[in-house]
């Protein structure tokens, strides 16, 4: 991993770890520095493969798998997760396989959306990860929906909604913001701020102090987040999930994070961003920092980060040849999940 000098770790110190996570602190901080890396392995070998012509689309995660991966560990199975396009690690983390998800990146015939839908762009029933729409904004909505439904039946569990920067600019984040305060419903809202909107800086996006700033006026708490620190990030998705749950309503989070890859692999951010971006970026590398932070409590050494490294690169690896290895959907699965009764005649 990178070992950068100008990368500093985290400070926490290990009573804080404890204090977050209870005893089995260190349980916790190694299964996350794993998740991390097959998240920063699986974008890496996708990235590759896009480029190569073997899947259509991809947009990465990498710089902000702390959020993805705190996430995935603070939920439990009866909350909801409604992402945006950086969020697939964290119903890998719930319980999704990375096979399954491998299958819907090559749009094959075991993708559970059977090839309708965009890469990136999954659906895990299984795990409460729901498909995205791709219009900006709008799963703020369908979470807020969920919430209200959740209240309404008396049901346990918290709807949590994952959107960008350029999103709090959507009216489904007003619309959505304002009902949960209003009703008080179990939300939690994780503003992922990677600065950027495709070539739109977070300067230009509101004049307001910060995203988290924007809670106040809904009558929500709010809180701003170093996004690339994986013990404070963890910390502040708990306690506001505790909050939701306890029945104090929802919660706006802005982690602050640092888009290190293209908006997607559609587009060159060096029309737009100014030159010192990626350096700036990559010291605030969210792996690298964990890891660093791991190294000075004695959790990690070379090798053993080394070693973790290559196994999360040969699980994508394994993944990735199963799913290259499957066909296409078959014409007739068309109508499938479309009419209760297939008609007959089609394909
Ligand atoms: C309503 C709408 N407008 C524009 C787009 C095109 N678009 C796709 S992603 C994106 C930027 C999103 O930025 P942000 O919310 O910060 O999320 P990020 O991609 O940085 O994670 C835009 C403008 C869209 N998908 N939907
Ligand atoms: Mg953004």
């Amino acid at each position: 991993m990178t070992q950068g000098s100008s990368i500093a770790p985290i400070a926490h110190s290990e009573e804080e770890a404890a204090t977050v996570f209870g005893e089995e602190w260190r349980a916790n901080v190694t299964a996350a520095y794993r998740w991390m890396r097959l998240g920063r392995a699986l974008d890496s070998r996708m990235q590759a493969l896009q480029r190569q012509g073997r899947v259509g689309f991809y947009g990465a995660a990498t710089g902000q798998e702390a959020v993805n991966v705190a996430a995935g560990l603070a939920t439990t199975a009866d909350d909801w997760v409604f992402p945006g396009l950086r969020e697939q690690l964290v119903a890998l983390v719930r319980g999704h396989a990375l096979e399954t998800y491998a299958h819907h990146l090559f749009a094959d015939d075991r993708d559970p959306g059977r090839g309708r839908n965009m890469p990136c762009h999954p659906t895990a029933r299984e795990v409460h990860y729901v498909s995205m729409s791709s219009v900006i904004g709008t799963q703020i909505s369908h979470a807020v929906g969920l919430a209200y439904a959740l209240r309404r039946k008396e049901a346990a569990g918290v709807s949590v909604a994952f959107f960008g920067d350029g999103a709090t600019s959507s009216n489904d984040f007003h619309a959505g913001l304002n009902f949960a305060g209003v009703l008080g419903l179990p939300a939690v809202f994780c503003c992922a701020n990677n600065q950027w909107a495709i070539s739109v800086p977070a300067s230009r996006q509101t004049a307001a102090p910060s995203f988290a700033a924007k809670a106040t006026e809904y009558g929500l708490r709010g809180e701003r987040v170093d996004g690339t620190d994986y013990i404070a990030t963890y910390a502040a998705l708990a306690s506001a999930l505790r909050a939701a749950r306890a029945g104090a309503g929802p919660t706006l989070l802005e982690f602050v994070t640092y888009r290190v890859t293209p908006h997607s692999s559609s587009d060159d951010p060096t029309r737009y961003q100014p030159g010192d971006w990626p350096v700036r970026a990559a010291s605030h590398d969210p792996v690298a920092r964990l890891e660093l932070w791991m190294r000075e409590h004695e959790l990690l050494d070379g090798a053993a980060a080394e070693t973790i490294g290559r196994e999360a690169e040969a699980q994508v690896r394994a993944a990735v040849e199963v799913a290259e290895g499957t066909g296409p959907p078959t014409a007739r699965s068309l109508t499938e999940d479309v009419y209760a009764v297939p008609r007959s005649g089609g394909p």
